[in-house]
């Protein structure tokens, strides 16, 4: 009867030491949120044959967690489903929303980094929003991914686990936000879609920041531009984003959309311009006259490599008192000329900003 009393005492001692060691050990690990947004990243398709045809936001974030058992050897873990909707549907308020509560997390002692999983068509306006008004030298990775988990040779795992291993890495603070798709880590403020139909979809004109291999990260450069702790604007100070619009510019263009925006209170329109932002002759005598009324005009090129628009170049924009947006692409220059503007009317003070960010 002693020999049995002996080895249950044993049983006990190991059973509680391997219960402090295990708090111990993931005391030692860093904590990672992730907060789940929808997207093909949590899409679901009919077989493992469907890599494009698939129903987007359908997979909530515990089961995104579940499905990585990897992901405690790399941190503590633990998710939110902030939203579940395909990112196409994203509005400013889901932008603030999100935004705010990233800012709140990364507030916590016991929150070292941030995920925030995300659709792919909308992917590159938040993480660069995210770049703009988060007021943290913590890693906050956005990440998402071409197929859905249900598909052969999905990339949202592998995504999700390098996201989630940049979020819980010391190198990777200050950077701004990052974006690790297909093996890359890329600036939230850079990187844009660049193609719909391949893993490599995502690209920064100017190149990744890095790379993740078998959960180290390798970086080769860092962001130029003012983010996060070094922006002028934050997102506990942000309630509501003003309207901007995006207008096309294309052959055989008329005013028609410029003047339409104007009417329903567009505080600023992105001119989308061919080659280096150009304006067709048809569209300069509205934008003028809009700029008159009290509306930016500023403007950004459909040169999908990364456009470069120069000021004064194509247009007499000091003489017309318009703002280029630089390098970045419309649906980027949209996100700065709304935080911006939350901040200033003046189109010199934009054009800084333009410039700095
Ligand atoms: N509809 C796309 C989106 O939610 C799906 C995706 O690529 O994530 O952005």
């Amino acid at each position: 009867m002693k020999h049995h009393r002996l080895l249950a005492r044993c049983a006990i001692a190991a059973t509680t030491l391997f219960a402090a060691l295990s708090t111990a050990w993931a005391a030692d690990k860093p904590n990672v949120v992730i907060l789940a947004t929808g997207g093909t990243i949590a899409g679901a398709g009919a077989d493992a044959s469907k890599s494009a045809t698939y129903q987007a936001a359908k997979v909530p974030v515990d089961k995104l967690i579940a499905g990585l058992p990897t992901l405690s050897a790399v941190a503590q873990v633990r998710g939110e489903q902030v939203f579940q909707i395909a990112s196409e549907s994203f509005t400013n308020e889901h932008l603030l929303t999100l935004g705010k509560r990233v800012a709140q997390l990364l507030k916590q002692s016991d929150v070292d980094g941030v995920v925030v999983t995300h659709g792919t068509d909308t992917l590159e306006e938040t993480a660069y929003f995210l770049n703009l008004v988060i007021h943290s030298d913590k890693p906050v990775v956005v990440v998402g991914s071409m197929r859905p988990g249900t598909a052969m040779s999905a990339d949202g795992m592998l995504n999700l686990f390098n996201a989630v291993n940049v979020a819980a890495s010391q190198d990777a603070h200050g950077k701004g936000v990052l974006v690790t798709m297909n093996d890359e880590i890329n600036s939230g403020r850079d990187v844009s879609k660049m193609i719909n139909i391949k893993t490599e979809a995502f690209k920064s004109p100017w190149g990744p920041l890095g790379m993740v291999v078998e959960g180290k990260n390798y970086w080769f450069r860092l962001p130029a531009k003012r983010h996060t702790i070094n922006s002028e604007f934050d997102i506990e100070k942000i309630e509501t984003l003003p309207a901007v619009d995006i207008a096309y510019g294309h052959g055989n263009v008329s005013d028609t959309a410029y003047r339409a925006f104007a009417g329903q209170g567009a505080k600023a329109i992105i001119h989308t311009g061919t080659g280096n932002g150009s304006v067709s002759n048809r569209v300069v005598p509205a934008l003028r006259e809009l700029r008159s009324q009290g509306v930016q005009i500023i403007r950004s090129s459909h040169v999908n490599a990364g456009g470069f628009v120069l000021r004064n170049a194509e247009q007499p924009d000091d003489q017309y008192d318009w703002v280029v947006a630089h390098d970045l692409n419309p649906q980027k220059a949209r996100i700065l000329a709304a935080v911006a503007l939350t901040k200033t009317q003046d189109s010199k003070e934009l054009q800084r900003i333009f410039w700095e960010y």
